[in-house]
């Protein structure tokens, strides 16, 4: 069996300074960890990415960190300046908020491009340096789009079996993309992957019209499902392999004795009401405004609902360093204050809201305990918490309200309520809907979402990719059951 390499930009824990010579490790949140860490435990291996701090890594903290870890860490270093500029910078000003059609929260400093370059040479440089020739290197999500290209101008690419990529977040459509300045040198370092993988559909389409229109000196083969680029005498395949999760684990973390207890507790808290949870990163992808606006605007307009929902808002500390997303903070509590304001009784709160980590207990309770989950990315590349909503309702009941612009809408319709997340009333109305839904048509909804989540699960993504992998013309490894 040969290796598996995971590079990413993060390591799926963050180490912090708490004062001279002590330090703190803190698992990291967020999709690419949630799918990806149980992976490589189950698989072994080795994972290369950042450990959060700027400037040397301290030894000590990051082999205790790493112990029993079930696979290999290798930790690259990143001075300041290149976390200012290519993580916050280029990948979060520009790679962001553009892939998620959000041209106008874009900062195109020219400077951020030469960090992301420089960045990615170093990864390249990690990978040289722990990979070996017949090794399965897996390069992961937007902020390492250029490693690829960086170990061909090493020459080295030629001795390693293959080399693959898969994106997390969505590719725009060309107008969108149209808009970055460096729209050429990015899809050419792109196409220096030998496999690209995408979440959907829609972003292997997109994908595909911004190399017809950027590179039209590539020539895309496309038959069926199957698509071959061909781009400087090699070829380079690219494919949709929507992300899944581990849903034996949540099944089986929902049914556990301290999961129904806190489930209980969490819905003796609200006697009579039903539960609509929302729960998401601090990121203005996300659409937590727009939701709690959608909200105000059900109380507003259907009285029969006061007194009889809770929304729990649970938003997660993210990327709390940049200021933009400091003032989004701002907003969203400022929306919280008011809901809460207008609406509030001696003995109903309609907005519980909480800003800080979950750990798994609690994630899982509420996911048992809430009778509906509102999920509205603007733009999300899957949004893995609607799968693993999903997969903890035991019970086989709750509703699911789901962005139309979240990968994991292509999965799970018709069952789930999809909404526009910018048009207020429609979600809203689909609130009011969710509410009346009787028990046997949330029940025969939920089943059917629940079918896709358990086949299309972690596993079988990573089998799908490592499949797709083991056709490339050079030797990589072959399907992998059970890992
Ligand atoms: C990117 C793409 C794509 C959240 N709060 C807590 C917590 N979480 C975990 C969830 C879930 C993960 O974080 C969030 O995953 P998402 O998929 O929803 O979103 P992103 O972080 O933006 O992930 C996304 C994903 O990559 C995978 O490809 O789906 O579109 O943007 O697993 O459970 N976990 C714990 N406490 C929390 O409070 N323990």
């Amino acid at each position: 069996m040969n290796r598996l390499i995971v590079v990413s930009n993060r390591l799926p824990f963050a180490l912090d300074s708490a004062g001279e010579d002590l330090w703190t490790v803190t698992p990291a949140t967020g999709g690419l960890v949630s799918a990806v860490e149980p992976v490589l435990r189950y698989r072994g291996g080795t994972w290369i990415g950042w450990p959060g701090i700027a400037g040397e890594i301290p030894k000590k903290p990051m082999s205790d960190a790493t112990r029993d870890a079930g696979y290999r860490v290798v930790a690259v270093a990143l001075s300041e300046t290149e976390r200012n500029e290519f993580y916050y910078g280029y990948s979060n000003e520009v790679i962001w908020p553009l892939f998620h059609d959000l041209q106008n929260f874009c900062n195109f400093d020219p400077t951020y491009w030469q960090a992301y370059k420089q960045v990615n040479e170093r990864y390249a440089d990690a990978i040289i340096r722990y990979a070996r020739p017949d090794d399965f290197i897996w390069v992961h999500d937007y902020h390492l789009m250029y490693v690829a290209q960086a170990l061909r101008e090493r020459r080295t690419s030629q001795s390693l079996s293959g080399l693959t990529f898969f994106l997390h977040i969505p590719f725009p459509p060309y107008d969108i993309f149209a808009k970055l300045p460096q729209q050429r040198r990015l899809l050419g370092a792109l196409l220096q992957f030998d496999l690209l993988g995408l979440q959907t559909r829609r972003d292997v389409r997109n994908f595909l019209q911004c190399v017809r229109r950027v590179m039209p000196e590539a020539k895309v083969l496309s038959r069926d499902e199957r698509h071959t680029i061909r781009f400087e005498d090699r070829k380079i395949r690219v494919g949709h392999f929507p992300i899944g999760i581990d849903f034996d684990s949540f099944e089986n973390g929902a049914k556990s004795e301290a999961v129904s207890q806190a489930s209980q507790q969490l819905r003796a808290s609200f006697p009579h009401c039903q539960l609509i949870l929302g729960s998401d990163r601090l990121d203005y992808s996300k659409g937590i405004p727009e939701r709690l606006r959608a909200f105000r605007n059900a109380l507003e307009r259907y009285p029969e609902l006061h007194g009889r929902v809770v929304l729990i808002q649970i938003v997660v500390p993210s990327r709390v360093d940049i200021p933009k997303y400091h003032e989004f903070k701002g907003r969203i509590d400022r929306l919280v204050g008011d809901i809460n304001g207008r609406f509030s009784t001696n003995n109903w709160i309609p907005v519980q809201y909480h800003f800080r980590n979950l750990n798994r207990e609690e994630l899982l309770a509420h996911y048992r305990a809430c009778d509906i989950a509102f999920i509205t990315p603007l733009k999300d590349g899957m949004n893995l918490v609607a799968k693993e909503y999903c997969a903890s309702r035991i019970d086989e009941d709750g509703v699911l309200i789901l962005s139309q612009f979240a990968g994991a809408a292509a999965q799970l319709k018709p069952d789930a309520l999809l909404v526009n997340p910018y048009d207020v009333e429609q979600m809203a109305d689909t609130v009011l809907k969710a509410f009346r839904m009787t028990r046997s048509e949330r029940a025969r909804r939920m089943k059917r979402m629940r079918r896709v989540v358990r086949k299309e699960n972690v596993f079988w993504w990573v089998d799908s990719f490592l499949t797709a992998g083991s056709q490339l013309a050079r030797r990589l490894p072959g399907r992998q059951r059970n890992l």
